[in-house]
Formats: C-alpha cells, structure tokens, sequence
C-alpha cells in the first residue's frame, strides 16, 4: 500500500492547515478552548495536517504501517512476534535527559535545589522561538488521553500535541487515548496541556530520518506546575517524549497531589495472596530500572503465594471514605528495560511481550525476532544491533571492548492486559486499599534486606534518606551511589523539601493506623562472591515478612535503624543460591540483617549533607529523626 493510502485511512480527521478554514473543519469536539489551543499551535509550528487521534485499532495499526513504509519501524516476524514493531533511535536519544528537565515556577526556591528551574516567562519565550516552524513538512497529532480508567475520581485527563507517530502509538498503549477520552471532557472539562515536537522540521522534499530530534543543547522537557502545562522539544525518547508518564503521572502530578491532598508516586502496585487466602496490595518506590517491573510481576518461589500486578511504575493515591489510602495505576502499559528480562528473572513480562508489542534499541535477529543482553537465550550468530549495524557475539568497537546489541535503556511498550498476572481489579476507578508501602534502591553495602520504619514521621524520613546507584535509564554517569529520595529525584514536581512536609501531613488527613506499614529494601547487596541475596522469585520472602507485620506478627528486633527482621524470621524453605551452601547462607542473612553501626553512622553524614542545601525548608521533624537515630546509633 502506498504511504498516501495508509496516511489516508489514518487520517480520518485529518486536516490539511492551509487549505482548511477552521469553520469548515469538522473538529470530534465542541471544547473550543481545546480547537483554539491545537490551532494555535499547528499555526505557530506550521504543522502540515492536524490529525485528531481517535485511539482505535484501526488507527494504531495504520500509523505503524505507515512507520514501517517509511523506514521509522522494523515489522517483526509476524510468526515469531505478531503485532510487533522494532524502532531504532538516534544514537544520542536513548534516555530521558535530566540535565535538559526544568521545573519553571515563578519563585525558583519553589522548584528546589534538586531541580534545573527557569522562569516561565523566560523559558516559555525560549521554547517558543523553538516551536515556530518546527513541524513544517510533519503532521501534529492530538492525543486526548486520560490518566487512570476514564471517570474515576482519581483519574486526570490531558491532551498531547505531537508531531512524532511513535509518541502517538506508544501513547496508545501507555494511557487511554481518544474519542472517549473527548466524550469525558465535555466542552469545558479540564485538561493538561502538554505540547510535544521532535523539533525536526522538513524542507519542502526532504527525506526524513528514521529518528528525527534535535541536538543535546536544544532539548527541552519543560514543566510549569503553575499552570499544569509540559513543553517538551528535541527529543523523541521514552520519558521525556510520552508526556503522559513522567511529565504528567509525576511531575505535574505531584503539585497537583499536593495542592489536593493526596499522593503521586513513582511506585509499583501489586496485589499478594497468601496461601490463606488473605489479600494485601504493596506499593513499592524504587528508582528506575531497580526492578520495579519485576517485582511487579514476580513469580513466587514459596508455595501457596500468588502475586498479581496492578502497575510497574506509577500510583496514584487517594484517602477513600474508610480512611484507607487506596491506588490506582494511571498507566495502561508498561515501557519496561528489556536487557536483563528474560524466563528467569520476569517470565510474566516476557509472556506479555510475546505480541502487540513496540520494542526500542533492542537488536533484530535474522529470523526477524528481537534480543537483547540478559534475555536468558544465546547470542544470535548474526544479528542487527540497536544502530542499525551488523552485529555478532564477537563484534568489538575501536577501543576493543565487546559492542553490545541491545542498549541497556532499551526498551518494551506492551499493553498491561496481555500481562498474564494482571489482576482483575487493576482497572478499578476506585482504586486498590494499600497495606505497606516499600521504599529501595541498589546499594552495594550497608543498608539491609528489609527494615521496618518505627511510626509515620520515620517512614518519611526512610524515604527522604533512600538512595541507589545510578543505572541507564538517564544519560549520566552509570554505577554510582546517589541520593534519590522517594525515588523521586529525576520526578518532583515542586521543592523535595515541601514534599516531604507533605508526606508529613499524610496523618493530618486520616488515621495514622490506617495509613500503610513502611519498609526499606535492598537487594543488592554484594560480598566477594557477588549479590548476597538471589533477589526476583525469592524476594517474596521478603514481602511474606512484610504481611505477617501488617498482621502485627513476625518476628523483628527494634534495632537504632528501626525493626529488623529476627535471623529466622524471612523463611528460607527451599531457598538455593548456587555459590553458598546453607551454613554460608545463613551467616549471609546474618549480615544481610545486621545493623552496620560504622556504616550508617556514615550514612546519616551522606542523608544530612543531602538535606544541607534545602536549608530551612527541609521540616525540622526530618532532622530530628536523623539526630535522634545518629544518637542511638553512637550509643
Ligand atoms: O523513559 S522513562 O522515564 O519513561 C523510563 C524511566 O526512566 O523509568
Ligand atoms: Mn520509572
């Protein structure tokens, strides 16, 4: 089929901006503020068409054929992987770009120290000049999408403008997209504006790349909570392009959550089962790429314990009327790290990827399948690496060291209702009620397997304190320990230190009791034969511990670092690591369940120098605890 035919059928409400005067327009809304905000924009950048997403299967196919005639989208071997796609990104558009990530409110103490600010005024005027005639030769796409199941209380709707097809079919699968979503909005209902451009304009004949974006210095992923509006320019790539997810879910989330009194959260939900039958959903906050997927997804390995997933990523949550603080998951898919996903370490996200799935950077083998490092499957001989390039098992870059085929922040869209552990309730406007949350990081050394926070004001400061070593999912330096709060770093949408104070109001609102038991993880710890701790499957001994602790029983010493659990307390039935026999396991969980005093004494130095450049504004309720634990802890 030709690409005008396929542009044709997915172009129903498709506009041609020069040729059309905007009475004449057909617009699938009457919300007027909604047609003068997209005119104006496909004025300003120029946009050849205007294409309202309707968010059918009918569209989301066409747009990914029209990719794949158009070199954006490998078609995968429809045998091997059906309704699947392959995108390359250019080399320097792989991850989300903190350092180009701006918090733009009128006073800059009110962004914080953790996060770039600009002015509004200032920025908005940078980003303009951007805009004006960065879609010539494109289409702009609008994409109404809501956040959470259309209708509920906890849901938000926004639209956004974008000039990238992979933004629009990734979108597709990660948020509810289209007519429904207009339905919902009415004429006057209210949206977040988030306006989107690869910045990439095409001259009159110009052939496009099969990844249009704009260089480092030109990039922009711009907030201004002040307003719940998100500009983003120059990039194309997961995060800073699916506005949706972090932009919105978090970002402008948070200052939502907390002008409104509840929680947005970079926070997984699951739902447990015990082999009693008894229910408990867990939230837990890591940072990205620490495995949030696959706890999620996770396959006990404890008979009688089930786990099912209600998001990998996101929670919203909302004090319902018993006092409960009850989630939802504002996604409906999961952009999940595909190297090191495979039957060992998350057999449900490699069952959910088996179709309708969109796969980014990973490598194309010649049967048309993907792979990627860590996929639990040898090397291809052969394959075609995430640039593009032949590539084998031996392929070495200039400097002698091994080329990878995948690049670790590659990535999979998929559906969340392929996910065969999706639990029945995952689209439950109301929501989920949340026994525990769980606070974690990767860190080498010290901090324990899991610890208990001692009341509500320790809990805040647990995930004040949180920290991990940096992975692939942002372009930095990879491997080194920082402070992430909350796991919200690369994510508040306001000063961390007023976050925190929010988090510390959380009893003001209900009854502190009903509010969910808090824990610290960390499965990554490491001696000299490497992790002490298998992690995956078995980390469900650890979350067994956490319910018997909801229930007010399991076993636990109240340690200076809060309660930990008893050496015997995490059943260790049928637990096998193969580098340890089970006397050397067993001094492992000794010290995997030990307070390091030299250690944290250490640690508390790291959180008190973390909380020095919020000054004042970091609640004093937070430093209190710090001296009061760096007290005991020198007793
Ligand atoms: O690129 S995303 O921000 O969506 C993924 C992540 O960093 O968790
Ligand atoms: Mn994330």
């Amino acid at each position: 089929m030709s690409c005008k035919k396929t542009a044709k059928r997915a172009c129903k409400t498709t506009v041609k901006t020069k040729a059309a005067k905007a009475s004449a327009v057909k617009y699938p809304t009457r919300h007027e503020e909604l047609i003068k905000w997209v005119n104006d924009f496909a004025k300003l950048t120029q946009a050849k068409n205007v294409h309202w997403c309707d968010g059918t299967k009918k569209e989301y196919n066409a747009i990914c054929e029209s990719m794949v005639e158009s070199g954006a989208f490998v078609k995968l071997n429809p045998k091997k992987r059906p309704g699947c796609y392959l995108a390359r990104s250019h080399w320097s558009d792989v991850a989300r770009v903190e350092n180009r990530t701006y918090i733009s409110t009128e006073k800059r103490e009110d962004a914080g120290p953790t996060n770039n600010w600009v002015a509004p005024d200032e920025l908005k005027k940078t980003m303009t000049d951007l805009y004006k005639g960065c879609m010539k030769g494109r289409t702009l796409y609008v994409i109404p999408f809501s956040m959470g199941p259309i209708g509920s209380p906890i849901s938000k709707i926004g639209v956004e403008l974008t000039d990238s097809p992979y933004v629009v079919v990734n979108m597709i699968i990660m948020t509810r997209v289209g007519t429904k979503v207009l339905k919902q909005l009415g004429k006057d209902g209210e949206f977040i504006k988030c306006l989107h451009s690869v910045g990439a304009p095409l001259k009159p004949g110009q052939k496009d790349v099969p990844w249009p974006c704009a260089p480092l210095e030109k990039k922009y992923i711009s907030h201004f909570p002040e307003t719940s509006e998100i500009w983003s320019f120059g990039s194309g790539y997961g995060g800073n392009a699916l506005l949706g997810k972090k932009c919105l879910a978090l970002r402008i989330a948070s200052s939502l959550a907390r002008k409104e009194g509840w929680l947005a959260e970079h926070m997984l939900i699951l739902k447990l089962t015990s082999p009693e039958n008894k229910v408990h959903y867990i939230t837990a906050a890591f940072p990205s790429a620490c495995g949030k997927t696959n706890l999620a997804m996770m396959e006990p390995r404890l008979p009688g314990w089930k786990v099912e997933t209600i998001g990998d990523d996101i929670a919203w949550m909302k004090i319902g009327a018993d006092g409960r603080l009850y989630a939802i998951n504002p996604e409906s898919g999961f952009f999940g790290v595909a190297p090191g996903t495979s039957m060992d370490s998350n057999p449900n996200a490699m069952r959910t990827i088996t179709k309708n799935t969109i796969f980014t950077n990973c490598a194309l083998t010649d049967d048309g399948d993907i792979w990627w490092e860590g996929m639990g499957v040898p090397a291809p001989a052969h394959a075609i690496d995430w640039q593009g390039k032949d590539w084998t098992p031996d392929t070495v870059d200039k400097d002698g060291k091994k080329v990878k085929a995948a690049h670790p922040n590659a990535r999979f869209t998929a559906p969340a209702a392929q996910c065969p552990v999706i639990a029945g309730e995952w689209e439950d406007p109301n929501g989920v009620p949340v026994s525990a949350f769980l606070f974690g990081g990767r860190r080498p050394t010290v901090i324990p397997l899991v610890n208990q926070a001692k009341d509500w004001t320790h809990a805040v400061f647990m995930g004040s304190a949180a920290g991990s070593e940096t992975t692939a999912a942002n372009l930095a330096e990879v491997g080194v320990v920082r402070r992430d709060p909350m796991a919200m770093l690369p994510f508040f949408g306001y000063n961390a230190a007023d976050y925190m104070l929010h988090w510390l109001t959380m009893p003001l609102r209900t009854d502190v009791n009903k509010l969910p038991k808090v824990f610290f993880t960390n499965w990554f710890r490491k001696d000299e034969k490497g992790f002490m701790w298998n992690g995956f499957g078995d980390n469900i001994r650890v979350l067994k511990w956490v319910c018997e602790r909801i229930e007010g029983k399991g076993k636990a010493v109240e340690t200076p670092i809060g309660f930990l659990p008893t050496p015997d307390a995490i059943d260790m039935t049928g637990y096998v690591d193969p580098q340890r026999s089970a006397a050397e396991m067993k001094k492992t969980m000794k010290d995997l369940l030990s307070v390091d005093v030299e250690g944290w004494k250490k640690e508390i130095e790291a959180v008190a120098e973390s909380y020095k450049p919020f000054g004042n504004r970091m609640p004093y309720a937070l430093k209190a605890k710090l001296a009061e634990i760096k007290a005991a802890l020198e007793k």
